[in-house]
C-alpha cells in the first residue's frame, strides 16, 4: 500500500481530479499536488492538502520533495497534448522525455513507484485501426506519439534493469466537467458539450466518419488508481495497457447530445493538423489485457457519460 503520493501536474485535465481523488483514499496531508509556476493550484485543490512547486524539468527541485516528503508514489500528468506538442516538439520531447528521464531517476535512486499516462497516439497509420491489439506497430508519425512511445520504452527498461516499479495506461479522449483539456485532437468531445448546453452552435473540427476510443474522467481515474495498487505478480504487461470505454464519431456524439437538447446545432470547419492526427490513432482499441490483467472495467458508456457530462454543465455553467 502507497503511503505518500506526489502528483507532478496536479493543477491539469486530470491531475486536479486524480489529486482530490488520491487525497480521499490516502488521507489530504499524504497527497503532494506539485504544480509549475504560473499554474498554482486554487479553491479546494490548495486548501486540501500540501502543495509544491514541481517542475518536471527541474530534477532538483523534484527530489528535494520526494525527500520532505518521504513520497513513495509519483502519478507524472505533465504533457503537451497532441496539437499543441506538433507547434512545439522541442518543448514536448523536453516534458514528455527528458521530464520522465528525471522522475525515473529519483524513482530508481529513492525507491518510489511511479505511474506516466501514455495514449492512443502511440499508434500509428501502419497499426491495426480496428480493435487494435496491446502488442502491435507502434510507428507514430506525430511528436506526441514519439514522446509517449520512448516514454513506454523507458519505463519498461527502468523496471526490467532497475526493478524500478513503473505503471501506465495508453490513455483515449477525456471527457470531463472539471477542468478542460488544451491542444489536445480529442479536445472536440469536450466543447461540443461545453456549446450544447451554453445553446451554442457547435464548430467541429473533425470529419465525419473520424471515430476515436474516449473515456469519462471517473472512469480514467479509476484507471490509474486501480493499475497503481494492482498485484504486480498478475501484471505481464506495464507499460503501457491499452484502455478504453467507447468509441465514436462527431456524428454519433451529436446524435446522443440531441436527445437532452433537441434544437443543438453543429457544423464542420476541419482542422487539417487535428484531422490527420485523428486519422492516424486507432478507430478503437482492444483493452482485454488490462481486464484480464488487474480487472480494468469502466463504468460509463456514452450514453450514461452524455446524462452525466450535461447534468453538470448545467448545474456549472
Ligand atoms: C490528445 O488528444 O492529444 C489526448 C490524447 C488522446 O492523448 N487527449
Amino acid at each position: 500500500m502507497m503511503k505518500n503520493v506526489l502528483i507532478i501536474g496536479s493543477t491539469g485535465q486530470i491531475g486536479s481530479e486524480l489529486t482530490l481523488a488520491l487525497r480521499s483514499r490516502y488521507g489530504n496531508s499524504k497527497v503532494v499536488a506539485g504544480y509549475i509556476r504560473g499554474a498554482e493550484p486554487v479553491g479546494i485543490l490548495a486548501e486540501s492538502g500540501p502543495s509544491e512547486p514541481a517542475d518536471i524539468t527541474e530534477a532538483a527541485q523534484i527530489a528535494e520533495i520526494v525527500k520532505k516528503y518521504k513520497i513513495d508514489a509519483i502519478y507524472n500528468m505533465a504533457a503537451l497534448l497532441s496539437a499543441t506538442a506538433e507547434s512545439k516538439p522541442q518543448l514536448a520531447w523536453s516534458i514528455g522525455v527528458q521530464g520522465l528521464f528525471n522522475l525515473l531517476e529519483i524513482a530508481r535512486e529513492m525507491n518510489c513507484s511511479l505511474f506516466t499516462p501514455s495514449s492512443i497516439g502511440v499508434f500509428g497509420d501502419e497499426t491495426p485501426k480496428d480493435k487494435t491489439p496491446q502488442d502491435t506497430v507502434q510507428r507514430p508519425k506525430t511528436m506526441y506519439g514519439v514522446t509517449k512511445v520512448s516514454g513506454e520504452l523507458l519505463s519498461d527498461y527502468y523496471f526490467k534493469r532497475f526493478g524500478v516499479d513503473t505503471r501506465s495506461v495508453r490513455y483515449p479522449g477525456l471527457i470531463s466537467h472539471v477542468a478542460p483539456p488544451g491542444g489536445g485532437t480529442t479536445d472536440y468531445a469536450v466543447e461540443i458539450y461545453y456549446a450544447a448546453v451554453k445553446g451554442k452552435r457547435f464548430e467541429c473540427p473533425l470529419a465525419a466518419g473520424t471515430f476515436m476510443d474516449m473515456m469519462y474522467m471517473p472512469d480514467a481515474l479509476d484507471a490509474a488508481i486501480n493499475l497503481m495498487e494492482a498485484d504486480p505478480a498478475k501484471l505481464i504487461h506495464r507499460n503501457s495497457f491499452n484502455v478504453t470505454a467507447m468509441s465514436f464519431d462527431p456524428e454519433i456524439l451529436r446524435k446522443e447530445i440531441s436527445k437532452h437538447i433537441p434544437d443543438f446545432q453543429m457544423e464542420y470547419k476541419l482542422d487539417s493538423v487535428r484531422q490527420s492526427i485523428a486519422d492516424s490513432w486507432p478507430n478503437s482499441l482492444d483493452d482485454s489485457c488490462a481486464r484480464a490483467e488487474w480487472g480494468w472495467n469502466p463504468k460509463y458508456d456514452l450514453q450514461a457519460m452524455t446524462a452525466d457530462m450535461i447534468a453538470e454543465l448545467r448545474g456549472k455553467l
